[in-house]
């Protein structure tokens, strides 16, 4: 063995030992890579142990030598050391940093409740605040409790102005609220004050203002006193409430044969502003609301005497008052599944929001 073929190893041993490190990926990987490189019985530790089998006048500049490499080679395994710890310490660094907790969370896309659902919790809420109950009724109803209870008799010619849905049973699909109100009166009694929302159907032509399925609000408040200017305060209030702004109303006189006196109230056009338009039939009014005294065959039709108490009723058309509230300018858009209809104000773009029930 002479000098120059040591030198000769000796580069080789660092040109592969730099290649090597580049490959390493842990710590532990490079400390294996150090001990069988310069460790006792690595690649460099094999050459320390060959000093003595030099000429003695050469065994100080092999030491000489063979030191120096192994200080290069420590140095190469220092520095990539460092390389990978710190390499280690940034990923750590990045995967803390990409854990914001104070950012807000994404909102699951939730749907919105329907228009006429949110007009029909407002108008709920307003009336629970005023101590009246909520009740249902039936969508297939007998013809007592839709027509005759309600003071429409067998061909009684008021039957035309609700073109009916018969069904083969004998039964109907309700074509207004209003039988809720016999059925309020037999279960409860008096005094009473109870409202009933819920769809209605009818045999119609459809247009920008009549669907053939439509939701109204029935309304009652039976006790002694009650007066018909019971009836206008309660009315002016329910669209105060709902609308949060006094309204144009109009009321005129009104035919229904389960009231007496009856009205119509309508509220101004909020379509056109009241200048007339498709929706309002270019009148400039909606006709939302008729109402007026119960009728004292319709009291007895749920067994309370009509001389001794008096009561109002009402019919509030909720899906229209769903299309004033949210500028639905045509009522088929509420049944159709249209988003531009169903999802009022209150959405934020992209994602969807649910309503809140309005309190
Ligand atoms: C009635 O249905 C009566 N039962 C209301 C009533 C109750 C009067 C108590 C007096 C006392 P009318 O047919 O006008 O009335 O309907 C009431 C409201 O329902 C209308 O003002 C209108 O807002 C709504 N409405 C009626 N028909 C339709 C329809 N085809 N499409 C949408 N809304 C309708």
């Amino acid at each position: 063995m002479d000098l120059d073929k040591l030198q000769n190893q000796l580069s080789t041993l660092r040109a592969e030992t730099t290649t090597a490190i580049a490959g390493v990926v842990t710590m532990d990987e490079l400390r294996r890579l150090e001990s069988q490189t310069t460790g006792k019985t690595g690649a460099l530790g094999a050459w320390m142990a060959t000093i003595k089998e030099f000429p003695p006048e050469q065994r100080g500049q092999v030491g000489k030598t063979l030191n120096q490499a192994k200080g290069e080679l420590t140095k190469l395994f220092k520095d990539a050391g460092e390389k990978i710890k710190a390499g280690a310490a940034a990923a750590e660094a990045s995967k803390a940093s990409s854990y914001d907790p104070t950012l807000p969370g994404i909102r699951p896309p939730v749907g919105s409740f329907h228009p006429v659902t949110l007009v029909q919790l407002q108008v709920e809420a307003v009336f629970q605040r005023l101590g009246f109950l909520i009740e249902t009724g039936p969508e297939m109803e007998s013809e007592h409790y839709n027509f005759e209870a309600l003071n429409i008799p067998k061909l009684h010619p008021a039957r035309d102005m609700q073109d009916t849905f018969w069904l083969t049973n004998g039964k109907l699909l309700r074509t207004h609220t209003s039988p809720v109100q016999v059925r309020a009166m037999e279960r409860h009694g008096t005094p009473l004050r109870v409202i009933a929302p819920g769809r209605c159907f009818r045999y119609e032509t459809i247009d920008a203002s009549h669907e053939n399925t439509f939701h109204q609000v029935e309304g009652l408040m039976i006790d002694r006193n009650i007066s018909i200017a019971n009836l206008i305060a309660m009315m002016k209030l329910l669209l105060r409430e709902v609308f949060s702004q006094e309204l144009s109303i109009r009321l005129r006189p009104g035919y229904f044969p389960f009231v007496e006196p009856g009205f119509e109230m309508d509220m101004s056009c909020l379509i056109c502003g009241g200048g007339g338009c498709a929706t309002c039939k270019q009148s400039g009014w909606i006709e939302i609301l008729p109402c007026g005294m119960v009728h004292p065959n319709v009291l007895r039709a749920g067994n309370i005497d009509p001389h001794e108490f008096t009561g109002f009723a009402f019919g509030l058309g909720l899906t229209r008052l769903a299309m004033m509230k949210y500028g639905v300018a045509d009522i088929r858009g509420l049944n159709s599944g249209d988003l531009r209809a169903l999802v009022p104000a209150g959405r934020i773009s992209g994602t969807t929001v649910a309503e809140k029930p309005p309190c």
